[in-house]
């Protein structure tokens, strides 16, 4: 990949801090620790979450490459700490199916799985939003805006959406399961509320939908400049999920082609563009300019308070596998994280065809590009 943009993360669930460190944000950014809050914030909500969410406040200190509320071009260094920090916590020796306890423990020569459950924990994710949100702020400078909602939980499906993006954008925020149809957010909830009873936990599928985009973005010359490879890539590294789709998705393989695409069509004021968004706003791994529209399926949390069977890794005895506290259902949660890697994916894409290491030489490039497509 030709990444602009890098960032690593560090930390444990249960260890002093999550730490993350992003480079090849341009200098000149405007950025404040409010910013990313407010992200980290909305990622710590939905019905369903245990209650490790009400003992965490997450917040990320700015530890470098910010200088007076702006970016300087140095890397980003953050700092988010865990108020559930723990040690000497009693080994687990009984591998939950689903997580990477039993693969974690054969690969790394472990007895005890919380030295994998403590990385392999979504909790990273904390620091995943936080690095999304000032990726977020970038885009931000050029008209791009993200949203997201639940479109599934537990097999309830949506069954009416609004169509204009923003009022999808207000209801989600709005519903407790992120999900813009009142009916079935009911509905997702009782299932959230049988599942947790039943000791059990559900999965489902989010969709994430960036407006404003360019077109031209990532390319179709090279398979790792694709738009949509990447996406996929950074969809599918987020903890729990199985699968994604792009625009009508899986769905396109099920429809003639007269029903697939998006017909080009011309105005004045819009200047080329298509009349629907079948192919979720890429054509040939580039950026069309029209809603970039991806999903994400999650499967349901592996931690199970009517546990699955499973075998001691000391006495190799069949037990049943650990139980630890966990969340009934994360897909809400999923989704704000599934934005914050989709605002990473683009704003790296962003960098790459506009260049440019300083903010101010970014929007000229990139005031130059809309002109000479506005002629074109
Ligand atoms: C998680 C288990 C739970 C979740 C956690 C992810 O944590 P704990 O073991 O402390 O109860 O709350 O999610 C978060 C901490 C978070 O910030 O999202 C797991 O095993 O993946």
């Amino acid at each position: 990949m030709t990444a602009m943009l890098r960032f690593l993360t560090a930390g444990e669930s249960h260890g002093r801090a999550l730490v993350a460190i992003l480079e090849g944000m341009p200098a000149g950014l405007p950025l404040s620790e409010d910013d990313i809050a407010a992200e980290m914030a909305r990622r710590q909500l939905g019905y369903g979450r245990g209650g490790r969410m009400q003992i965490e406040q997450d917040r990320a200190e700015i530890i470098s490459g910010v200088i007076r509320g702006e970016t300087i071009g140095a890397p980003i260094a953050l700092w988010i700490a865990n108020r559930d920090w723990r040690k000497d916590e009693p080994d687990i020796t009984r591998p939950r199916p689903g997580h990477t306890d039993l693969v974690g423990a054969q690969k790394y020569g472990f007895r005890d799985v919380r030295r994998v459950l403590e990385r392999a924990s979504a909790r990273e994710t904390a620091a995943r939003v936080a690095v999304g949100a000032i990726c977020r702020r970038l885009l931000l400078e050029f008209g791009v805006r993200l949203m997201s909602h639940v479109t599934e939980i537990g097999g309830v499906v949506i069954r009416r959406r609004p169509e204009r993006w923003e009022e999808i954008a207000e209801r989600a925020a709005a519903s407790a399961v992120r999900c813009v149809d009142p009916q079935v957010e009911e509905e997702m909830k009782a299932a959230i509320d049988e599942a947790g009873e039943r000791g059990d936990t559900l999965g489902g599928v989010f969709e994430v939908v960036a407006l404003g985009l360019p077109p031209g973005l990532g390319s179709y010359v090279h398979w790792d400049r694709k738009l949509d490879a990447r996406l996929a890539a950074a969809l599918m590294s987020i903890n729990a999920i199985k699968g994604v789709e792009v625009g009508l998705g899986f769905t396109a393989a099920r429809t003639p082609g007269s029903a697939a695409h998006d017909e080009i069509l011309y105005s004045r004021e819009r200047g080329f563009h298509r009349g629907s968004d079948r192919s979720g706003g890429t054509e040939g791994g580039t950026s069309t300019g029209d809603p970039l529209i991806v999903r994400a399926a999650m499967k349901p949390l592996s931690t199970l308070r009517t546990p699955l069977r499973s075998v001691d890794l000391v006495t190799k005895e069949p037990v049943e596998a650990a139980v630890v506290r966990s969340d009934v259902c994360a897909v809400p949660a999923a989704g704000v994280i599934g934005e914050a890697m989709v605002a990473f994916v683009l704003a790296d894409a962003f960098l790459e065809k506009f260049g440019g290491d300083a903010l101010v030489d970014i929007r000229a490039a990139y005031d130059a590009y809309v002109q000479r497509l506005r002629e074109m």
